[in-house]
């Protein structure tokens, strides 16, 4: 039910008679049983040419009849630019403005693609659109994603389904998903797709399902998890994922990195640390997924890893590192920007006269990166981090100094 706030006088000339129209009209229709998030009340938008300030009244009667009311409001947008020149501007202009008031429902024209376009970017702007979905799918660059969303709920199976329903029984049939898709068996291609799909849930309980059926936890990390987040960094780097889309596959890949690392925590393995390991994401730096990863190989080969965190200054490092009585700093950096603060944290640790080890690792690294700032080691990936790691501590113990990075090919 539509209700106009008017009444014998006409139409009220300020927000507040309005409302006290529109409650009557409220408490009229739920005494005739009809509740009030049925009713919609219409603003009232007047032409702004004739009178200035009713455009202002009609946008605080929305947030009035709202907040007092409950109830849903409307509002018929292009009155407001009669005998003006140039309509289309004002009525977006008044529109995205009762949008940001709470209105709920515009009388304007929906074939108005320019004005529709308008509507979705206020409504990320103002976060009713979650992740931006909408925008950026009815967005003309948004090109044809592989896998959708939507395809990554419907090609998978509930998680809860019974292992009867996977399709391809553990490492045999290949599943060929697309663009960037690896042949993997049924149960891994959908832990890739959860990933690529940003549905957290899903893909943590894909891999706590997987992990339970006895996959291995390295393969589900180096066959699945990785080339997915990869995949996203591909696609984001292509102009076919969005900043969301990222957000979502890291998400999600952290929530399936945390069902690994719960069962690998879960399985009680050497009781006797091997050494301690400072680990940091570097100053400026908030990519951690790698850093995870690395942390968690290390602790199921039976380190003890103090996770200093992400974005870590170089004298927090230094701090940490210390208290931590570590044996071995590791140090991520994924973006060229910030793997300089590595160099940074080395020549912090020898003004210091601190004589820790320093492995960096991270894709903004390399071997001859790790040479050139002087670093005692790198590791392409948490094996090689947890082979140098072991090379160090050796090294230390039997009293020898540290070799360079370069020393090991
Ligand atoms: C996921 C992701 C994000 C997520 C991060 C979520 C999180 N919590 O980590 C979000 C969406 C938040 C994000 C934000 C940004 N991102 Co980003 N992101 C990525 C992406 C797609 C994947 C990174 C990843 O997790 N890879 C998977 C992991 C497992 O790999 P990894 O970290 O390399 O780790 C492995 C190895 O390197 C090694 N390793 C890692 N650390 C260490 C440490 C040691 C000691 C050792 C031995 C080994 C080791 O072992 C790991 C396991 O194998 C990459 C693209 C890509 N393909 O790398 C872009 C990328 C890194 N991001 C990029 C950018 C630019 C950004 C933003 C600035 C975007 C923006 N405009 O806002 C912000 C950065 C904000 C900031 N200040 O840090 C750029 C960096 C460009 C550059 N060369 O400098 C990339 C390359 C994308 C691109 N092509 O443009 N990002």
């Amino acid at each position: 039910m539509i209700g106009l706030p008017i009444d014998n006088e006409g139409i009220p000339a300020t927000a507040e008679d309005r409302l006290r129209l529109a409650r009557r009209l409220v408490e009229s229709a739920e005494a005739h049983g009809i509740p009030r998030e049925s009713v919609i009340i219409d603003a009232l938008a007047m032409p702004v040419g004739a009178k200035q300030e009713q455009a202002a009244e009609a946008l605080k009667a929305i947030a009035l009849i709202r907040k007092e009311l409950g109830c849903r409001t409307s509002l018929g947008i292009s009155n407001v630019s009669f005998g003006l020149p140039a309509k289309p501007v004002l009525n977006s202009a008044f529109l995205m403005l009762a949008v940001a008031y709470g209105l709920d429902l515009a009388i304007a024209n929906p074939l108005d693609q320019a004005l529709m376009a308008q509507v979705r970017a206020a409504r990320v702007l103002l976060g009713r659109d979650v992740h931006a979905e909408r925008y950026i799918s009815s967005s003309a660059a948004a090109g044809p994603k592989t896998p959708t969303r939507a395809r990554a709920r419907t090609v998978s199976p509930p998680p809860s389904a019974p292992s009867s329903a996977v399709p391809a029984p553990h490492g045999h049939a290949a599943v060929e998903n697309g663009a960037g898709h690896r042949s993997l068996n049924a149960r891994l291609a959908r832990i890739y797709d959860a990933i690529l799909a940003g549905e957290k849930a899903l893909a943590a309980a894909l891999v706590g399902e997987a992990l339970s059926e006895g996959e291995n936890a390295s393969r589900i990390l180096d066959d699945a998890l990785i080339p997915a987040i990869e995949e996203t960094g591909r696609l984001f780097a292509s102009g076919t994922y969005f900043l969301p889309e990222l957000m979502l596959s890291a998400q999600a890949m952290q929530a399936a990195t945390g069902v690994i690392r719960s069962s690998l925590s879960g399985t009680g393995h050497a009781p006797e640390s091997k050494g301690t390991v400072a680990i940091a994401t570097v100053e400026g730096d908030i990519h951690d997924i790698g850093k995870n990863i690395v942390s968690m190989f290390l602790e199921s080969n039976g380190y003890s890893v103090v996770d200093l965190g992400k974005n870590v200054k170089a004298e927090d490092v230094l701090s940490g590192a210390i208290r931590a009585g570590a044996d071995v700093v590791c140090l991520s950096a994924l973006m060229t920007t910030t793997a300089p603060k590595m160099q940074d944290a080395i020549e912090l640790f020898s003004q210091e006269g601190i004589d820790l080890p320093i492995i960096i690792g991270g894709a903004a690294t390399s071997r001859e990166y790790a040479v050139r700032i002087g670093a005692s080691g790198y590791g392409r990936d948490a094996v090689e981090a947890a082979q140098e790691v072991e090379r160090l501590i050796a090294e230390r113990r039997s009293g020898g100094r540290s070799e360079r990075a370069g020393g090991k090919e």
